[in-house]
């Protein structure tokens, strides 16, 4: 793990740096609590804070609540406080302030390396929960809830004269796939449809059924365009295998260009107007 520690007294600081690295961690120590967080926040990779109490300009509890706050829902943090001053109702208000866990200062190395162990266990099992969340599990592309958070970040670090294109593609008349060849045969064609867009190596999300996002960052509608056309016909030579034969498969496709002021809804709105439009006019094309 990557690990901050924030101790004032030089010693001590160089004490439980050692300790830590020696348990096989990263360690960037401070002595300076703003420092400190404002280091927490540049470094998404920082994934455990180990505080004393005794710290400043921000004291112990602020920098906890602080950590808390910064971390919010979707940053996986550990924040484990050191004091020397181990009364109980002293414990409460660490662990209500956004601490994890508490050592004893100094801390001893068989506790601090167990306590780091159990952090980790915690970590991982938070960082797999996160990925579930934003992974579609019939085909491992970003589900509606991942693709959003990212494409929303897309969309705040995008200036003009960037050039961005959001594509929709919906299968076509997916319905009847279904109706002929099972829903296992449906899922196949979802999942081979997924395949060929994961080729693009662009962010990609199943946002319906059958339904597929693609942001295109760097690709103005002329570019977009190329990939969206070699999309369409990748997907109609495909032949996926179905309950009567192999499964012909076809796509629509609708393409918008980003442009200032535009929200990531407009933009999928946009594109999701020119899908209807490729539907209208007969289905497997691609519309901008
Ligand atoms: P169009 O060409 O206009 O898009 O026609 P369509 O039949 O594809 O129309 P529509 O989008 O309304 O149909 C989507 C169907 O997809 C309806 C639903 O039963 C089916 N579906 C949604 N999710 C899944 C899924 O995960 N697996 C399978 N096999 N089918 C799904
Ligand atoms: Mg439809
Ligand atoms: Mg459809
Ligand atoms: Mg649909």
């Amino acid at each position: 793990m990557r690990i901050v520690l924030v101790e004032p007294g030089l010693t001590l600081r160089k004490i439980v740096a050692r300790l830590v690295a020696e348990g096989g961690h990263v360690v960037d120590a401070f002595s300076d609590s703003a420092q400190a967080l404002a280091h927490v926040a540049a470094h998404e990779d920082v994934a455990c804070v180990i505080t004393s109490l005794e710290v400043a300009p921000l004291c112990g509890l602020e920098l906890c609540w602080s950590l808390r706050t910064l971390a919010g829902t979707t940053r996986p943090l550990a924040v484990i406080a050191m004091s020397a001053d181990r009364a109980g109702r002293r414990l409460g208000e660490v662990l209500d302030s956004g601490a994890d866990d508490f050592i004893p200062k100094p801390p001893e190395a068989a506790e601090l390396h167990a306590r780091l162990r159990v952090v980790e266990r915690g970590l991982s099992l938070q960082r797999r929960l996160i990925r579930d969340a934003d992974t579609d599990g019939l085909t491992q592309l970003f589900g509606r809830h991942g693709f959003t958070r990212r494409a929303r970040d897309c969309l705040a670090a995008i200036r003009p004269p960037e050039l961005l294109t959001a594509l929709m593609i919906d299968i076509d008349r997916f319905k009847a796939i279904n109706d002929r060849h099972g829903h296992d045969g449906g899922d196949r064609v979802i999942r081979a449809v997924a395949d060929v867009l994961k080729e693009t190596g662009a962010l990609t999300g199943r946002i319906g059924g059958e339904e597929f996002a693609v942001l295109m960052p760097g690709h103005g509608l002329g570019g977009a365009g190329v990939v969206a056309e070699r999309i369409r016909a990748t997907c109609a030579r495909l032949r996926v295998p179905g309950l009567r034969g192999p499964i012909p498969v076809t796509c629509s496709l609708g393409l918008a260009a980003w442009s200032e002021g535009d929200t990531l809804e407009s933009l999928l709105a946009r594109a999701d107007g020119a899908l209807y439009a490729a539907k209208a006019g007969g289905r497997n094309q691609v519309v901008s």
